[in-house]
């Protein structure tokens, strides 16, 4: 065989082994190589082998309460890490959608409700909203909010928060059509706003369940724990993803992307022109640390935990990466002095290893 021949056949094998090297080492070994940037946490596994925990919220008791995407609600009891099964709900799970957003009623003492966003189908994929009662930690007695959400097997939006004014706020998605966005009477694309019993509250910007609109794909919202301004994260076609101050009645733009600029379109505070994150759940830390008052949201595809440093309501010092061994996040909760977070690593797009998925509390260790 001739020299060139050799080479020839080396580098073909190279060339096969060298990609098949990488892979193994982002999927087995991804905390060995990328484990930069978590020197300075603690770090402690509440929960694994999850099936795609997609939103988590606290009870009164101090146990978590958690969706998983296939239809499950369980409780977590943070003390034992004994995790109970609290029922099944039926639902549309292709690509992105399935049972998504979880909230606790802030009167959940006198009522026991639970809210929670799902895809469902009836004649064409939809979401709605639904409250149930949890009793004996069981949910029981489904009562619809709103429905007729439009959905698809992605872009399905499915945040629900209950904000510091009581009311109840969902992201929705432009499940796949994004001129309905831009509809103001249409339920895709928006961030809608309600009072919890399904009711419009006077106050809306349009006389209906809208509170912003030319939203995209949304799926993190929180508000700053001393001005109550409301942020939102979505995500942008390839790259272009934004981090949002929210105000009523504005139009946040999409289908046009926060590259561009145009006339009445507000423009978001980060906009992620050279890599595509997927920004999901979001939370401010409220703790007395040198987190106190950050803005910290997840990442599916970027891999991290984004942190927000502002100067200002609109204005941001720095923001950083932290937590990259963890693979894809997609939800991140505040709860006395610790962020919970959400692996999604079997969500069909990651590279789910060893105990995925994975409930993470972490605190800063300075
Ligand atoms: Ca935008």
């Amino acid at each position: 065989m001739s020299g060139i021949r050799i080479f020839t056949w080396l580098a073909i094998v190279f060339a096969v082994l060298i990609p098949l090297f990488l892979f193994y080492n982002l999927s087995e070994k991804r905390g060995l190589i990328r484990n930069t940037g978590e020197s300075d946490l603690e770090i402690e596994t509440m929960a694994k082998n999850l099936n795609v925990p997609w939103s988590m919220d606290f009870l009164p008791d101090g146990r978590m309460i958690f969706t998983e995407r296939s239809g499950k609600i369980r409780v977590l009891d943070l003390n034992t890490k004994e995790i109970k099964d609290a029922g099944e709900i039926t639902v549309a799970q292709i690509s992105e959608s399935g049972l998504l957003g979880i909230a606790v009623d802030p009167d959940f003492t006198e009522n026991g409700y639970v809210y929670v966003y799902y895809t469902y189908e009836d004649g064409g994929m939809k979401n709605k909203v639904s409250k149930f009662l949890l009793r004996d930690d069981q949910i029981t007695d489904e009562s619809v909010i709103i429905d007729n959400i439009p959905g698809a097997e992605v872009h399905d939006g499915g945040r629900i928060k209950f904000g510091p004014d009581g009311k109840l706020y969902i992201t929705t998605g432009d499940a796949t059509n994004p001129s309905l966005s831009q509809d103001q009477n249409s339920l895709a694309g928006k961030i809608l706003r309600l009072n919890k019993d399904g009711s419009i509250p006077e106050d809306n910007p349009f006389n209906n369940t809208v509170y912003s609109y030319g939203h995209r794909n949304p799926q993190g919202l929180a508000w700053h724990p001393v001005t109550n301004n409301l942020y939102e994260t979505e995500h942008g076609p390839s790259m272009n993803d934004e981090m949002n101050f929210i105000e009523a009645g504005k139009n946040y733009g999409w289908p046009i992307t926060c590259s561009e600029e145009a006339e009445g379109i507000e423009q978001p505070l980060l906009c992620f022109v050279d890599e595509t994150i997927a920004p999901s759940g979001a939370a401010f830390f409220e703790g007395e640390n040198e987190w106190k008052n950050s803005l910290f949201f997840t990442s599916l595809r970027g891999t991290h935990l984004h942190r927000v440093i502002f100067t200002g309501s609109k204005n941001i010092d720095r923001d950083e990466k932290l937590l990259p061994s963890y693979g894809r996040l997609r939800d991140v909760i505040y709860h006395d002095g610790y962020l919970y977070i959400a692996t999604n690593n079997k969500d069909g797009r990651g590279f789910p290893v060893g105990d995925d998925d994975k409930i993470l509390r972490i605190k800063s260790a300075s």
